[in-house]
């Protein structure tokens, strides 16, 4: 069985290995092209976006891809919508592996926005600083807040000039741990964190550190998906593969 996987986390990768092993499937992985060495995944992969809603119906149609799996990041709403379009266009099944929300626990100090303008505005006027753990994409709006400190975490090394000059940078590409992070916020004097409401165990390192240091985290929402299909964890998605009847002529 022919099955496209929109990856790009940790929990693709998790299901990617799964998959490897199993004669069942003909899984390829797909990257969006982000990073400059994404991991190699154990199975065949493609990098680079599709082409928009057009695009993707193409390469479901053209490599006869029988199931969709949309494994991405729960912020990459234009891949989750153009795959929802493109899988009911071409008549493919599609199901998304959402990680939940992280939960809101006794001692977490949250502040949470709708988007990164708010985020930045969230700051306040008073000089913070400021832990950006939100990659490289949203730094834009810091930027007319320029009293701030900015500790700022990328994947890779800037291309291209950040619209953060006075940032100090750290290239790291998780998944983080709790030590880790710990340690670079008390290091950095850190008094606040910005991060998005990512889920998953990847990303949750500095939100961990930032309740035991007792530190605010300004908390970005996740951005709406239109409805679909989805499940929390890689087993409910191999039980999804798996019970369908495989077609009659590889049933053999
Ligand atoms: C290209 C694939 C694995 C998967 C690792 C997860 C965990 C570590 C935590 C911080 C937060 C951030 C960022 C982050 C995490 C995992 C997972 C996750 C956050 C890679 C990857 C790709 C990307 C794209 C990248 C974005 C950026 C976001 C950094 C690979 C490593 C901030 C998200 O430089 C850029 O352009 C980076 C862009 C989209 C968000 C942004 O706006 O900058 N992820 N991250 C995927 C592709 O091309 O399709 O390179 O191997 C995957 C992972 N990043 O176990 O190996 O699963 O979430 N990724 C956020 O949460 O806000 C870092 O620093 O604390
Ligand atoms: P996005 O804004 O939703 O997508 C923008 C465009 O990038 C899509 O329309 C598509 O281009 C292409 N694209 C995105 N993911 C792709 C994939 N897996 N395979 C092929 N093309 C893809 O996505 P994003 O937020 O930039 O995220 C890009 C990648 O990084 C995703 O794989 C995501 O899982 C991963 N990631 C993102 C975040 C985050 O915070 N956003 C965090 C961790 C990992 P076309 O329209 O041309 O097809």
């Amino acid at each position: 069985m022919r099955v496209l996987i929109l990856g790009g986390t940790t929990e693709a990768n998790q299901l990617v290995a799964l998959l490897a092993n199993d004669p069942r499937f003909d899984a390829v992985l797909s990257y969006a092209g982000r990073t400059e060495r994404p991991t190699p995944p154990p199975i065949p992969w493609r990098v680079g976006g599709f082409g928009g809603v057009d695009g993707l119906t193409k390469y479901l149609r053209d490599q006869n891809i029988a199931r969709v799996v949309d494994a991405t990041h729960p912020f990459a709403a234009q891949m989750s919508a153009h795959a929802i379009a493109a899988c009911a266009i071409a008549s493919v099944p599609l199901l998304a592996l959402e990680r939940l929300p992280w939960p809101r626990m006794a001692g977490d100090r949250w502040i949470e926005v709708d988007d990164f303008v708010a985020a930045a505005e969230a700051l306040g006027a008073s000089p913070r600083r400021v832990f950006l753990g939100i990659g490289r994409m949203q730094l834009a709006p810091f930027a007319s807040h320029p009293q701030h400190f900015y500790l700022v975490r990328l994947v890779d090394p800037p291309r291209a000039p950040l619209p953060l000059p006075g940032a100090e940078l750290i290239v790291a590409r998780g998944p983080f741990d709790l030590a880790g992070d710990r340690v670079l916020l008390v290091n950095h004097r850190i008094d606040i964190v910005v991060a998005r409401d990512a889920g998953g165990d990847g990303a949750f390192a500095k939100i961990e550190a930032a309740r035991e240091l007792g530190l605010p985290v300004v908390m970005v929402r996740r951005p709406l998906i239109p409805a679909r299909d989805k499940v929390e964890t890689v087993g409910e998605v191999l039980r999804w593969l798996g019970h369908d009847e495989l077609p009659a002529e590889r049933g053999v």
